[in-house]
């Protein structure tokens, strides 16, 4: 039992260790130009504020955020509870964890743990095109697995040829079967099969790959809510997790596609993916902020255990230690 928990303890801090060096190019970015705007001052006027709201928008915090962290750093300076700059690079961050902490669903931590009384749990991935779906799938089916579950995936994107190969290959890695159907079938037609086979196996979790689309595409987006119906007719309250993921490298323009997608397709988290390939993973803030949407996993590279559960706490840490 205590070398288990060693083990764990172990695993969590090496987990740590690679998340923080998935963000070290955002520290740099963020942390050093905070620094920079505070070198060799001791106090706080107009022009620190102004540079330091230039410093956060260039993380891809986003201006809107950053007005709203401003706000509450110039009200705490009004009522003398920041006073120095200790003090305020302590508010920055304070502010910051409220932020991420607010769009946690039910106040609790973003882990998205499958409930043992849902069977199968259904979760849709869905996105823009190369975001990191399929990829995502294969690390979230490895992970939910190695958490005691029977896991099937099943590959509703028939649009791409190679998309099914791809998914064979994740699937093939990680031990977990495969739902498919020859290329061009219906997307609908696939997800059926799978709730089927999911539900004949007594699978415990059903993840189901879709192709890439954009968002300004009403066709594809009018085929995503095709799908959604049909998992709820063949599963009570199915598809329970739609994850939007979402490419860190792509920035604000990752915001806009999010709000499309929210209309449509019942978004209930978000996965961060290449965190590790960007300098402006501040993103996450931006879309906690104005989506409201937890974040419950970060892609920090490409091989299977490249995926982390999303911690409010460590990725501030992150960011300025
Ligand atoms: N560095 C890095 N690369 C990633 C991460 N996640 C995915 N990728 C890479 O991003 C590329 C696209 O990944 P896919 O999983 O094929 O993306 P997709 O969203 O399924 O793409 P489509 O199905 O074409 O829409 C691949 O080269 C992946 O290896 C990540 O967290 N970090
Ligand atoms: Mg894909």
């Amino acid at each position: 039992m205590e070398e288990l928990q060693a083990e764990e303890a172990a695993l969590e801090r090496t987990f740590e260790k690679r998340f923080r060096n998935a963000v070290a190019a955002t520290r740099a970015s963020l942390s050093e130009t905070i620094d920079n705007v505070f070198q060799g001052r001791k106090e706080i006027d107009a022009e620190l504020l102004d540079q330091l709201e230039e410093a956060l928008i260039a993380a891809d915090i986003g201006v809107p955020t950053t007005l709203s962290i401003l706000d509450t750093v110039r009200r705490g300076i009004d009522r003398k509870q920041i006073n120095d700059i200790a003090a305020l690079k302590a508010a920055i961050k304070h502010e910051l964890l409220t932020i991420l902490h607010a769009s946690t669903r039910e106040g609790v931590a973003t882990e998205a743990s499958v409930p043992e009384d849902v069977t199968p749990y259904v979760m849709m991935i869905v996105g823009v095109n190369g975001v990191g779906k399929t990829t995502t799938i294969g690390k979230l089916a490895q992970r939910i697995k190695a958490e005691g579950n029977d896991v099937l995936i099943c590959a509703a994107d028939t649009f791409r040829a190679a998309a099914t190969d791809q998914l064979a290959i994740w699937a093939e890695r990680t031990g977990v079967p495969l739902i498919q159907q020859k290329s061009g079938t219906d997307p609908a037609a696939v997800l059926f099969d799978a709730l089927k086979a999911a539900k004949a196996r007594n699978s415990d979790v059903l993840i189901v790959d879709t192709a890439g689309r954009l968002h300004n595409k009403s066709n594809l987006m009018a085929e995503l809510e095709k799908m959604k119906r049909v998992a709820t007719r063949e599963v009570a309250g199915a598809p329970h997790e739609t994850l939007l993921v979402i490419d860190a490298v792509t920035g604000q323009n990752g915001l806009e596609q999010a709000r499309q997608f929210l209309k449509v397709a019942g978004v209930t988290g978000i996965v961060l993916t290449k965190l590790d390939g960007t300098a402006k993973g501040g993103i996450a803030i931006a879309i906690a902020k104005e989506l409201n949407l937890p974040i419950r996993y970060a892609g920090i590279g490409e091989k299977v255990d490249d995926l982390v559960v999303f911690d409010p706490e460590q990725y501030v840490k992150a960011l300025f230690e």
